[in-house]
């Protein structure tokens, strides 16, 4: 007989595999529980990590789906498993929304949407273009760079995989003014002679002189690489500076402001390279190879079978990004981060560079006499998410001065410049509360804990910013009965 389950009925498949017919629920309680216990933190609670968002129903819902099923590696059209013909169709389909989201010509650009996520983007696309050993420079990972970007410790112990098998010399900002210092970067450059400069990163708040960046890649003859994984809604949207025009190669995350799945993209440009971007040897007409080197590092070299939920899932995310309700979006981001900001200003903090011109700021929070961590804990105690970060003059690694704070999440749940001002009220009363708890505890990360734990205002900011937050709407799930 015909059923749901095809030719066999329900009676047939419990006889071979009964947990394929229950709900998460039914099957492992224990699990679903942690999931309506992490549901409730999320919609209860103030999200400000900076590379953090929700993402929508229909992206989870292709998260959820049988493409997880389906090896196909290879590209669309030349895999090495059989029955790719839908697999084909969402991989096209994904990497089609990618070059419009962006606003790219395909005739001049390509994208890989295979990569599991952005540091495994950013590997592949040293693995293609460099060989071991090669040089890079990135923004160092103190002045808001990332890991990927070549981190290794002031001591010299190599961090991130970029450092162990590449050369890195990290690029930094001017001390003075928290914006990169270009001079300084071209004149290390001069010498160093990297053959690729990788310029994006993970706390920095204002935006990418991509002229200037390009001019020392030319002026040393290397490659320049974006990773605008932070900003790539923001880009998608034209609410920041564009880096296709200037970068040779462009990597992104799609889980951040771009408010898709956990996942990652290269785009690469493609066809007959411009007059300026020749090579002393190669004749007009010669083409970019980036694409084959690329797709090649992906994979086979660095990965195996595409996650093709992923995919399917970032092509859902993909459409959307191409309406005006995401550029809306993107702009209230920006207005929401800077409204922030100018409310912690007004109370007479300080911002690296004074403010932001994307998603996030960064609070130092030196001149109150508290670290980043200790703020980041005592948030954590009052439900409000936000992580303890160098901030510029940093002597230490291990004690961040100061906290970055993001503004995409909060956005995605309706949230207005009004609405990040009272955020930063809730933050000035948890700051106050820490200098308080540290008059009483001595400065140790350990007793300040402890005190800071049981204070009654702590629990009363608590409860003030639970009532709060799960008065908004959340996007992704249904949070009646939470
Ligand atoms: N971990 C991300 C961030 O928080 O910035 C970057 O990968």
């Amino acid at each position: 007989m015909t059923t749901a389950n095809g030719t066999h009925d329900a009676a047939a498949m419990k006889a071979v595999f009964p947990e394929a017919l229950k709900t998460l629920a039914q099957a492992d309680p224990e699990v679903a529980a942690i999931i309506e216990d992490e549901k409730r933190r999320q919609w209860r609670g103030i999200e400000l990590i900076a590379s953090e968002n929700f993402t929508s129903r229909p992206v989870m819902e292709a998260l959820g789906s049988c493409l997880t099923n389906k090896y196909s590696e290879g590209q669309p059209g030349a895999r090495y498993y059989g029955g790719n013909e839908h697999i084909d169709r969402i991989e096209n389909l994904c990497k089609a929304r990618a070059l419009e989201a962006f606003h790219l010509d395909p005739e001049k650009w390509g994208v890989n949407v295979q990569p599991y996520s952005g540091s495994p983007a950013n590997f592949a696309v040293y693995t293609a273009l460099l060989n071991p050993h090669d040089r890079i420079m990135g923004l160092d990972l103190p002045s808001g760079g990332h890991l990927t970007h070549g981190y290794y410790t002031a001591g010299g112990k190599k961090i991130s995989a970029t450092s162990i098998f590449f050369e890195s010399l990290p690029y930094k900002l001017d001390p003075k003014t928290g914006i990169i210092d270009h001079d300084k970067l071209e004149e290390k450059a001069m010498d160093y002679r990297p053959k690729l400069i990788i310029c994006g990163g993970s706390a920095y708040p204002r935006e990418w002189d991509y002229a200037r960046l390009r001019q020392i890649a030319d002026k040393v003859g290397a490659l320049l690489m974006m990773d605008m994984a932070h900003i790539s809604g923001l880009v998608a949207a034209q609410e920041a500076a564009q880096p296709f025009e200037l970068c040779d190669i462009v990597t992104t995350t799609t889980h951040k402001s771009l408010r898709g799945p956990r996942a990652g993209m290269i785009f690469f440009r493609r066809g007959p390279k411009p007059a300026n971007r020749r090579n002393r040897d190669e004749d007009e007409g010669v083409l970019y190879d980036f694409e084959d080197r690329i797709n090649f590092a992906v994979f086979p070299s660095l990965q195996g079978g595409p996650h093709n939920h992923q995919i399917g899932a970032l092509a859902v995310a993909l459409k959307h990004v191409t309406t005006p309700e995401f550029k809306a979006y993107a702009q209230q981001v920006r207005r929401n981060a800077a409204a922030l900001g100018e409310t912690l200003v007004k109370r007479g903090y300080t911002l690296v560079t004074g403010g932001t011109d994307n998603h996030l700021v960064l609070w130092d929070l030196r001149p109150e006499g508290i670290t980043g961590s200790k703020m980041e804990k005592a948030c954590d105690l009052c439900h409000i998410t936000l992580n303890k970060n160098a901030v510029v003059g940093d002597v230490s690694a291990m004690t961040p001065g100061g906290v970055r704070i993001g503004a995409p999440a909060m956005t995605s749940r309706g949230l207005k410049e009004a609405d990040f001002a009272q955020i930063a009220d809730f933050l000035h009363e948890v700051l106050e509360e820490c200098k308080a708890t540290q008059r009483k505890s001595g400065k140790k990360l350990t007793d300040f804990t402890h005190t800071i734990q049981s204070s009654p205002v702590i629990a009363n900011i608590r409860r003030r910013v639970e009532e709060w937050a799960g008065s908004f709407p959340m996007p992704g799930f249904d949070v009646s009965g939470l």
